[in-house]
This record gives C-alpha cells, sequence and structure tokens, in this order.
C-alpha cells in the first residue's frame, strides 16, 4: 500500500523535492485540461515490471478530492481500467502509451480505476517496463 509520509520509510531520508520542471508541467496540463491553480505537493511514481498490475481502487487519500491529479505514463504501453464511482460497476479499458497524460478530476476524481497485467514488450528508454507518475495536492487545499 501507500501513506503519505515526510521520510522515505526505507531509508528514513526526506523524500527529495520535486524538480522544478515536472512541477511546472504538471501546473500546465491540469490548467490546460480546465484546472487552474493546481499545484502539486506530491509525485507519487509506481514502476511495473511486466507482468505486474493495480487492481481497482479510488484514490481517496488527498485531504482535498476537489484537486484533480495529474497522471504521465512511461515506457512500455498498459491497459488503464477505469470504471464508475461504484466498485460494481461495469469497467472500460483504454491504452496508455509513453508520453501520455491523464487529467483526472471533477466528477471522475472518485473514479475506480487499474491497470491490467502489464504485456511483455521493450522501450527504448525504459526497457521492460512502465512507469507513471502523479502529481497530487495531497495535503494543500484546491482553490481552483
Ligand atoms: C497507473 N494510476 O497508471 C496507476 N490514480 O499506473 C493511478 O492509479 C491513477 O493514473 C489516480 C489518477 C490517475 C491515475
Ligand atoms: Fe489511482
Amino acid at each position: 500500500g501507500y501513506g503519505y509520509t515526510r521520510s522515505d520509510p526505507l531509508s528514513g531520508r526526506p523524500w527529495p523535492a520535486m524538480p522544478t520542471f515536472l512541477q511546472q508541467q504538471a501546473q500546465a496540463l491540469a490548467a490546460q485540461a480546465g484546472y487552474p491553480g493546481f499545484d502539486p505537493d506530491v509525485c507519487l511514481i509506481n514502476c511495473y515490471a511486466v507482468g505486474a498490475k493495480m487492481g481497482l481502487h479510488h484514490d481517496a487519500d488527498e485531504r482535498d478530492k476537489t484537486a484533480p491529479i495529474v497522471s504521465v505514463s512511461l515506457g512500455l504501453p498498459c491497459s488503464f481500467v477505469w470504471g464508475g464511482l461504484q466498485r460494481s460497476e461495469p469497467v472500460r479499458s483504454l491504452r496508455l502509451e509513453h508520453g501520455d497524460v491523464l487529467v483526472w478530476g471533477g466528477a471522475s476524481r472518485m473514479v475506480f480505476h487499474g491497470v491490467r497485467p502489464l504485456p511483455a514488450g521493450q522501450h527504448h528508454l525504459l526497457g521492460a517496463e512502465r512507469w507513471n507518475l502523479t502529481f497530487r495536492m495531497a495535503q494543500r487545499p484546491y482553490r481552483g
């Protein structure tokens, strides 16, 4: 699982600062999608090896659910699963490729979603992996 902590529970060291370039890109992408004023305080990085998946979930650990999430996919393509506001609702799949960005907010902020097992492949930069970066406002209030 995951939780928001000031330091890395494995090393005990504080998390590194978010690179300014990435923070500014996330702000610009959110603004372009209709969420001005987005200012992420967290970037969660998930690294998938071939066969890795993420079960159906929704993102509920952020304080202010009116803030969107900016999701950047890198490396191998995956099948992203997108359902409804209830876990039991039917799901759709969409393919996310290297460089794809999802800005996720408003009425769909609490939609259940997941990632199907990563198919084998080779990416020219990331090899046999997929990386997903999600920029979030975990602690800050959002004033859009
Ligand atoms: C992933 N992403 O794409 C997992 N959550 O590997 C997420 O769980 C996610 O992409 C909230 C908003 C956007 C996301
Ligand atoms: Fe999620």
